[in-house]
């Protein structure tokens, strides 16, 4: 019989392309080498370097499913393999990228005219201008369909608009060039998409401040984004696309994307596990890992995260072929998120004290993947998103 490798239980590499394992290889390797070692530091200081995401953009992982504009035209499987990679790492760096990559460049790729694609996916691309997703506002989070930031014809500027509003515990706010706000259009009450270039805002219409002290997602920047009578150029608007079918196609993808980083990240921490089981003793000098209730652990965990992959390639490839439902996004990123922070949270328990520090990473993970389960839809909205199709009942109100 075939041997059993406990970093790929059920074999999911030979579900891989070999351009897919290479890129998966790239990704791994500058993860480790290069992001790895600054980690630490920037998850106790709340510190998130924009060179992280200039070098992925050297390496070509930026917006790596997009064709031309100097993006690499990947699978989504190889996007996936890319966004574990990151995520194993920090489901906060994980944040960051996904935000460039699938949010905002993704978003002007999909919805964005010739002009706008051709003017900023470039500098996107080799991460030198830097981008942020504004959806969610203090008053509505879950129900982004009730916003208030509102668009309508800019009093004095001729040929622009004028955006008022709030949006809240926005990545990447504090340090981004570009801002992809989704706003109400005055006159017909429709979401529109809006491309806003900070270098172009007037002082005092656009103030992004941060949100510190978080105590999760501690190595991505997290912020707001104020408005006030911002001018917008008519042209940076999606010229088609309205309602909230504009952000959440964005959000198919991201959605997409986390359920493959949250498997990076438990399998993180399984690993780390399984090593610091090996290597603790207590009782008679053996080693933890010899224990029943500590392997049940391992193997819980192990069997979840295994699972979880072969969802999400199933889900990726039916994406490239244009067969993927909204739905199977939903379930994927529900399931995965929600598995990889049970588990790690009873991984944590096997580092006894040990687990309270942060050397050993382990609580970072749990603290990471309580955000990944809150944000791009909370895992009991996607329950709900699953249960509307399910019944044909729609529960949210
Ligand atoms: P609903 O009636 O369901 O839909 C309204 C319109 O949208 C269309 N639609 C979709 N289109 C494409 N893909 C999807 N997944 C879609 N889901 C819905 C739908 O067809 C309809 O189109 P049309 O043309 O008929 O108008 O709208 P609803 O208001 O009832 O929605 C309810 C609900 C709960 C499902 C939705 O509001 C929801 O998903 N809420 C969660 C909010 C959320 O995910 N926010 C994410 C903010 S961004 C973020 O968190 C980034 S974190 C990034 C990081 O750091 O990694
Ligand atoms: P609420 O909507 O107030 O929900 C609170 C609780 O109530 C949840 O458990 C929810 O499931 C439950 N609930 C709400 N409505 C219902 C219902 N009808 N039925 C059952 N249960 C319900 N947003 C962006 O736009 N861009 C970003 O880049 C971004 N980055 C983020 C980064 C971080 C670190 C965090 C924490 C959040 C980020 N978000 C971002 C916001 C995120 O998407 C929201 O926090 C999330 O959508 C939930 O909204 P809320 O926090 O307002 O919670």
């Amino acid at each position: 019989p075939a041997a059993f490798d406990w970093k790929d239980p059920l074999g999911a590499n030979n579900l891989f392309t070999e351009d897919e394992l290479a890129i998966a290889e790239t990704a791994e390797a500058y993860c480790q080498e290069r992001m790895l070692p600054r980690l630490l530091d920037a998850y106790r200081n709340e510190d998130f370097d924009r060179k992280i995401l200039e070098e992925m953009g050297e390496l070509g992982l930026l917006g790596a499913t997009i064709q031309g504009y100097g993006c690499a035209g990947v699978s989504s499987v190889a996007s996936g393999l890319i966004t574990r990679a990151v995520e194993r790492v920090d489901s906060g760096y994980r944040s960051g990228y996904s935000v460039q990559s699938s949010l905002v460049m993704g978003g002007i790729e999909e919805h964005g005219t010739q002009e706008l694609k051709d003017k900023y996916l470039p500098e996107m691309a080799k991460g030198k201008m830097l981008g942020c997703f504004g959806l969610t506002e203090p008053n509505h989070g879950s129900d982004p369909g009730s916003m208030e930031t509102v668009a309508k014809p800019h009093p004095s500027k001729k040929g622009y608009y004028s955006l008022s509003g709030a949006k809240t515990w926005i990545t990447n706010s504090p340090i981004s060039d570009l801002f992809l706000v989704w706003a109400k259009l005055e006159s017909t009450g429709k979401i529109r998409g809006f491309v806003i270039e900070r270098s172009q805002c007037p002082p005092g219409t656009l103030e992004t401040p941060p949100i510190k002290n978080k105590n999760g997602l501690r190595a991505s920047i997290t912020g707001m984004i104020q408005l006030d009578e911002c001018p917008v150029p008519e042209e940076n608007m999606f010229p088609e696309v309205e309602g909230l079918r504009g952000p959440f196609s964005c959000l198919n993808n991201a959605r997409y994307g986390i359920a493959w980083g949250t498997m990076g990240a438990l399998e993180d921490s399984i690993s780390r596990t399984r090593d610091y089981a090996l290597n603790r003793k207590q009782f008679k000098g053996n080693p933890i890992a010899k224990y029943q209730l500590v392997q049940k652990k391992l193997a819980d965990a192990t069997t979840d995260a295994a699972y979880g992959i072969l969802a999400a390639t199933q889900v990726g490839r039916l994406k490239d072929e244009g067969k993927a439902a909204p739905e199977m996004i939903s379930m994927i990123k529900r399931q995965n998120c929600d598995r990889a922070l049970v588990n790690a949270r009873i991984l944590q328990e096997v580092f006894g004290g040990n687990a309270v520090s942060d050397e050993y990473g382990i609580g970072r993970h749990v603290a990471n993947l309580f955000v990944t389960q809150t944000y791009e839809g909370q895992s009991d909205i996607h329950a709900l998103i699953l249960g509307r199709a399910i019944t044909g009942i729609q529960a949210f109100c």
